[in-house]
């Protein structure tokens, strides 16, 4: 598996250690924290969200669908949002849909800068600074004031801190997707708020290094040749006859993600089921290159 990321953004976190744990090697493509993106755009264009897994000529956007191509490869149907059990997705889907901005909204500016110094140019972090912006502006997410904001991340802090007063992890002995879709936010918090970082919780602390030391597992980084290679001389994955016959299969399509940072990929759409659909981009470059999209959190429109 290849992964398109880059170091600060949780929601890679969440897939890099996902690998780690799971034992799978990965291939790193580091991106640019913002568009312009030059080793995934030409083939993927459109969706701008990061992290993206690709398999050869297939193309995985959203960490619903990554985690469940984990799951599938590990044998680990804890990890999918699709096979965990009920407590373990209601758990990760509120944690997913609700708390990512309040954490985010919440980080120290002068610990993120810190941070964000280490790794990119001057120039680089001020279009970086303002594309964010730009994105929490056009966002359909809730504003919440900071009293609000504060509120709700205790809430989710006390909930972790008593589901981990019986178990290791949130719903057992081993980490789910519940504990994954925590964790990159709790990462997240300790680089951008340090300070006032789980004071008081010790089950939570316990938990976050437990989690932590489930480390990144074996990656090597792929140039941008050797991924464009792969993208031309792979075939994508055959569908399930079931995504074949799915609703809307054949016609052109434009997929969007429905919270913030909205911009659509277009396509034909080849398969559809439950989950997922799967869009067909074609160019003289890469030929047929299949992008899979969750359904939750995304929306489809006819062009
Ligand atoms: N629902 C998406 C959310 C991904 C997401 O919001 N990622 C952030 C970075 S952690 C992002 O893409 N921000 C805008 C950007 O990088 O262009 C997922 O689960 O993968």
């Amino acid at each position: 598996m290849i992964l398109h990321h880059y170091n600060i953004s949780p929601y890679s976190e969440k897939i890099r250690l996902m690998l780690g744990y799971a034992g799978i090697d990965w291939q790193s493509s580091i991106v640019p924290p913002m568009p312009p993106r030059p080793t995934l755009d030409p083939f993927l264009g459109g969706y701008r969200r990061i992290p993206v897994a690709q398999i050869g000529a297939d193309v995985v956007c959203d960490t619903r669908l990554i985690a469940a191509e984990i799951a599938t490869i590990s044998g680990k149907p804890e990890l999918s949002f699709y096979t965990a059990s009920k407590e373990m997705v209601n758990f990760a889907t509120n944690t997913n849909d609700n708390m990512f901005m309040p954490v985010v909204q919440g980080a120290v500016p002068s610990h993120v800068l810190r941070r964000l110094i280490t790794q990119y140019w001057p120039w680089q972090i001020i279009r970086l600074l303002k594309d964010r912006a730009q994105v929490g502006k056009h966002s359909k997410l809730p504003r919440m004031r900071k009293s609000e904001r504060k509120n709700t991340a205790d809430n989710f802090k006390q909930q972790l801190e008593n589901l981990l007063s019986q178990n290791d992890f949130l719903f057992g002995h081993t980490p789910s997707i519940a504990d994954f879709s925590a964790y990159h936010l709790v990462w997240f918090a300790k680089i951008t708020r340090p300070n006032e970082f789980l004071t008081d919780l010790p089950n939570t602390q316990r938990w976050r290094q437990r989690m932590s030391a489930l480390g990144h597992g074996k990656s090597t980084k792929i140039r941008k040749n050797q991924l464009f290679n792969i993208t031309k001389e792979a075939a994508p994955k055959e569908l399930s006859a079931q995504q074949l016959a799915g609703k809307n299969v054949g016609k052109s399509v434009s997929i969007r993600p429905t919270d913030y940072a909205e911009d659509s990929t277009l396509g034909k759409l080849v398969g559809a089921d439950e989950e997922r659909w799967v869009i067909a981009k074609e160019s003289n470059e890469f030929g047929v290159v299949h992008v899979h999209f969750p359904k939750h959190g995304y929306k489809l429109e006819l062009i």
